[in-house]
């Protein structure tokens, strides 16, 4: 057992997870949804014709498509040719048929190509006509979620499976006052804290654990020195938990933690320098008048 503990956080995203993860979305404090959103409602037509730059465009999604935001530029490409492709690329079939459904009957012009995909492992993309360019979408911060050397390992593959001229699009969360930064990660409501601990209820389904829920507390921390948000769950009392399918006993102390997640916030400057590693030419971002995000549009050389 490592110290600290930790689990990987792609835990969180079992059916319940990403329902609250969906209700993080819409909180107050959690200001990364709407104020990407705000940037690309203001700047949607824009985004597509530069990286269009004449062509007509492909839109392919890491993530299976997140919902309203997507659904702005999917609608501004429309705007500007009549068929638009759109490839959403995720690991789970049901999320990919879901947002295909929900996308078909909205923007009618659009046609949805799901990829059954692990875009972390591997990311092939059909080949595009030679009059079309690619148009990648990875929005929402979902780059935060990976340390510094997997993130732009992340982009380096990326930009291996564009041809040159193709575009990317990265949103990504910005440094800031740290009492938003802590709101954001430990809302009033106790959503975030109930996503935090879901991962717990999960190992309990999944692995037959016996974690008593409630006597693990939901801790929000500010990482200055690396630049993220982190989430831990501290043990209230020392306890032993039983993971018979693991054949595992975990012993912990009064405060023993587990480190569940970190979301890395970027320096202004500092996206582009990892795309610009990566092998792209970044050509313009667009950030909120608070200075929060940053939706940088990137294209292939
Ligand atoms: C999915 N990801 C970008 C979210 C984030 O902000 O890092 C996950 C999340 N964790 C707590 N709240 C939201």
């Amino acid at each position: 057992m490592s110290r600290p503990k930790w689990l990987p956080s792609w835990l969180f995203y079992d059916a319940a997870g990403s329902r609250l993860f969906d209700q993080i979305t819409r909180i107050p404090e959690y200001y990364v949804t709407r104020t990407e959103r705000a940037i690309l409602t203001a700047h949607a037509a824009e985004i597509i014709s530069q990286a269009a730059a004449g062509a007509a465009l492909r839109l392919v999604e890491l993530g299976a498509g997140s919902a309203e935001k997507t659904r702005l530029l999917l609608a501004a490409a429309v705007e500007r040719q009549d068929t638009v492709f759109y490839e959403p690329v995720d690991v789970s079939a049901s999320a990919l048929i879901e947002a295909q459904m929900r996308i078909e009957e909205e923007i009618p012009g659009v046609l949805v190509c799901p990829r059954v995909l692990d875009y972390t492992k591997e990311l092939e993309l059909d080949p595009t006509l030679q009059s079309e360019r690619r148009l990648v979408l990875y929005i929402g911060s979902s780059i935060g979620n990976f340390e510094p050397g997997e993130a732009q390992l992340l982009l380096e593959n990326v930009r291996a499976a564009l041809d040159p001229g193709d575009c990317l699009v990265l949103g990504v969360d910005l440094v800031k006052d740290e009492s938003i930064l802590l709101a954001a990660y430990d809302d009033a409501a106790g959503v975030t804290a109930e996503f935090n601990r879901n991962i717990l209820v999960r190992l309990n389904r999944e692995l037959d654990a016996d974690f008593d829920i409630g006597s693990f507390a939901h801790r929000a921390v500010w990482n200055a020195t690396n630049s993220r948000m982190e989430m831990h769950l501290a043990s209230r009392t020392k306890q032993k938990v039983w993971l018979p399918a693991l054949d595992l006993r975990v012993n912990f102390g009064a405060g023993e933690t587990i480190h569940t997640e970190n979301s890395y916030k970027y320096r202004p400057g500092q996206a582009e320098a990892m795309l610009a590693t990566a092998g792209f030419a970044p050509e313009e971002t667009w950030v909120d008048e608070q200075g929060w995000f940053a939706v940088c549009l990137a294209r292939a050389k």
